[in-house]
């Protein structure tokens, strides 16, 4: 699509200002998000965040608008009352009235404002930050901890349910003739050797050790915004699948975002580790806020969460390269089997530092 175009899109959400600039923003793997710019004096309007909703992922993005207004009111709301450092973005409505715009080819557009002098960073590299990404998740969760889940929709049915996983695997293997590739390989022994472990989660709610929460499904490094001038996290962005969950899926899915700290584009899969110092930091973040609400039972889940959430990306990513990149965006064909070998080689780290994990989880339990 033509610069030109996007302008359009943009000014459906910004009536009456000069769309001065739109440009690609962020590297999502599922929407397309533009920051705009617009021409006006107000230096926290002046951009605003435009993204396309992928609407073969996301089969009711009304659903996540509605959802978004609702729990961003209730946590801004909440954070004030409690004077809390927070920012919620601020769902921006289209010329019409509504909270998205649905363009001549029935794309589902929608705005959110952009935080205003904070940035994020792809990847941890002090304690410090790792600090901040922990707090942030323990400060979103804590927020939005006493919204009854029956106010939030279901946007992605299935979402983090790992079994799931495991199924849509075992049909894309079954259905699709692939080359067995030493890559391939490794990755389906992966699989056969922790297929019990992907059952953890979900018994532990069948058998009411573990209840469903709002959560927000998606707090990797790069969605916490860090106040540009004192260092500090003031939101966690990137809001499409807050919806009712286990909190362990957040806990897991941050672990194995931050202590990975090549990233999870490196190419060097082999090399990837995980890195218990920053795991203990973001843990320490996470727990000043989070331990007014966990329970004894969450936190004997802590280990098996981080171990399994890196797992269930990786048989994601690998089960989207068998069926032929239909759900994450890829550069290049072999780009999904690559990420998938950097979940792996980090689960593998996570399994190897097991006795350390747990035994800094058991300190922070019980501090001495
Ligand atoms: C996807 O689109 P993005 O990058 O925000 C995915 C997450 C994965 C992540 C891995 C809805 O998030 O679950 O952890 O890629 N989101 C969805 O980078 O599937
Ligand atoms: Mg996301």
């Amino acid at each position: 699509m033509h610069l030109h175009h996007y302008s359009f899109i943009a000014e459906q959400f910004a009536p009456y200002t000069q769309v001065v600039n739109v440009h690609e923003f962020g590297n999502g793997n599922i929407n397309d998000t533009y920051l705009v710019t617009i021409d006006t004096a107000l230096p926290e309007e002046k951009q605003f965040v435009l993204q396309r909703i992928n609407t073969q992922v996301f089969k009711q993005p009304r659903l996540i608008m509605q959802n978004m207004r609702a729990f961003t009111e209730h946590m801004r709301r909440r954070a004030r009352d409690e004077g809390h450092q927070w920012e919620m973005p601020r769902v921006i409505p289209a010329c019409d009235g509504q909270d998205f715009y649905l363009d001549p080819e029935g794309n589902f557009w929608r705005a959110i404002s952009y935080v205003h002098g904070a940035h994020s960073f792809e990847t941890i590299k002090d304690a410090a930050l790792a600090r901040e990404v922990g707090y942030a998740l323990g400060t979103f969760q804590y927020l939005i901890s006493d919204l009854p889940i029956h106010k939030l929709a279901d946007t992605l049915e299935g979402f983090h349910i790992t079994p799931r996983y495991l199924q849509s695997f075992n049909r894309a293997f079954s259905q699709n003739g692939f080359k067995r590739s030493a890559e391939v390989k490794h990755c389906l022994n992966f699989i056969e050797q922790r297929r019990e472990l992907a059952h953890v989660l979900e018994n532990a709610r069948e058998h009411g050790r573990l209840q469903l929460r709002p959560v927000h499904g998606d707090p990797k490094v790069n969605n916490v915004m860090i106040d540009e001038s004192t260092g500090r996290a003031i939101s966690l962005v990137d809001l499409d699948t807050v919806k009712p969950g286990l909190i362990h899926y957040d806990i897991g899915d941050c672990m194995r975002s931050g202590c990975n700290t090549l990233g999870e584009e490196t190419e060097q899969w082999e090399a990837v580790e995980f890195d218990p110092e920053i795991g203990a930091a973001i843990l320490e973040g996470y727990l000043t806020q989070a331990r007014n609400f966990l329970t004894v039972a969450d936190y004997d889940y802590l280990f098996d969460s981080i171990r399994l959430l890196a797992f269930e990306l990786g048989v994601r990513f690998f089960t989207d390269y068998l069926a032929g990149n239909v759900y994450f965006k890829v550069k290049h064909p072999q780009h999904n089997l690559q990420r998938a070998l950097v979940q792996f080689k980090l689960t593998e780290s996570i399994e190897a530092y097991e006795a350390d994990i747990r035994h800094i989880i058991q300190g922070m339990v019980s501090p001495a």
